[in-house]
Formats: structure tokens, C-alpha cells, sequence
């Protein structure tokens, strides 16, 4: 029995070392989703550091099929049924509301959520001129979900529409 049990230690061991390799690398933040507006939105959105860009990464459901305007919004809070209490999109550089890829676009703005037939989510995008904390840090505000998606060019939003989940955005 003596071999056997070793191997079952060292298996501990590892799943042990796993858990700590990941929590090593690196702060991270997280908004749980609360559905608004009337909608069934449920989900979880994750934020980390990655290659001098925020990686923004999702896992959402009880959306509409197609794509969603997607935004960190300036104010952390939720509380309005419609959301509008998280205010506008975070725009630390005083900047027009624009595509995720230029120049000339808030720090909010990402690319749109695209939901598939049954509603679900699953997100991941690596999004210039935002941070965790600092003058860009989006902990302390809120990420936003819309019922339409982003054109990437109306003012001041991108005409995406109701917001049908916000959450908080809080560091873990
Ligand atoms: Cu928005
Ligand atoms: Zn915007």
C-alpha cells in the first residue's frame, strides 16, 4: 500500500500547487452580472493585466442570440432598474465614443458580446487604454451589457440601446 499512498500525496501536492500558480499570476478583478431593464442576464465578467492591455474575459447567459454593446461605465453603481445609475462610458482621456481598435474612442468601449442561438456568451478580448487601478482603473466602476449592439461610431454610445445587465466591478 505504501507506493499507492505516495502517488495519491504527490497528486494532493499538485492540485495544491495549482491553486497557488494561479493566484500568482497576477491581481485580477470581477463583475458579478445583475440582469436590468426586465431582462433574464446572468453571468460573470473577469478583468486581468495581460501585455500592457486589459483582458476582459465573460461568460454570460439568458441573452438575446446576436451581438451586444459591451462598456465599462463610469460609475460603480448598479442600483437603477435600467442602469442608467452607472452613468456614462468610462472615457478617462475626455475622448469620442468610437471603435475598440482606434485612437479617437473611450477607454470603456470593447468589442461587442455575441451571443449564440441559446443566448449564452462566452467572451474574450485583450482591450487597449484600460488598467485595474490608476488613472484608467476600472475597479470601483461597472461593466455593461446592452440590449443592441455597439456601431462603434454613434454619439454617445453606439446606439446599443437598453442596458439589460451591470455589475460592479470589484477587486479579488
Ligand atoms: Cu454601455
Ligand atoms: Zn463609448
Amino acid at each position: 500500500m505504501l507506493p499507492r499512498t505516495a502517488f495519491v500525496f504527490s497528486a494532493l501536492s499538485a492540485i495544491v500547487l495549482g491553486g497557488c500558480a494561479t493566484s500568482a499570476m497576477g491581481p485580477s478583478a470581477s463583475a458579478d452580472l445583475q440582469a436590468r431593464s426586465g431582462s433574464a442576464v446572468a453571468g460573470k465578467v473577469s478583468f486581468s493585466e495581460a501585455n500592457g492591455h486589459l483582458r476582459v474575459e465573460a461568460m454570460v447567459s439568458g441573452l438575446t442570440p446576436g451581438e451586444h454593446g459591451f462598456h465599462v461605465h463610469e460609475a460603480g453603481d448598479c442600483s437603477a432598474p435600467d442602469a442608467s445609475s452607472a452613468k456614462g462610458h468610462f472615457n478617462p482621456m475626455g475622448k469620442a465614443h468610437g471603435h475598440h481598435a482606434t485612437e479617437e474612442r473611450h477607454g470603456g468601449d470593447m468589442p461587442n458580446l455575441v451571443a449564440n442561438a441559446q443566448g449564452e456568451a462566452k467572451y474574450s478580448a485583450e482591450v487597449a487604454g484600460l488598467s485595474l487601478n490608476g488613472p484608467t482603473g476600472i475597479v470601483g466602476r461597472s461593466v455593461v451589457i446592452h440590449a443592441d449592439p455597439d456601431d462603434y461610431k454613434s454619439q454617445p454610445a453606439g446606439n446599443s440601446g437598453k442596458r439589460v445587465a451591470c455589475g460592479v466591478i470589484a477587486a479579488r
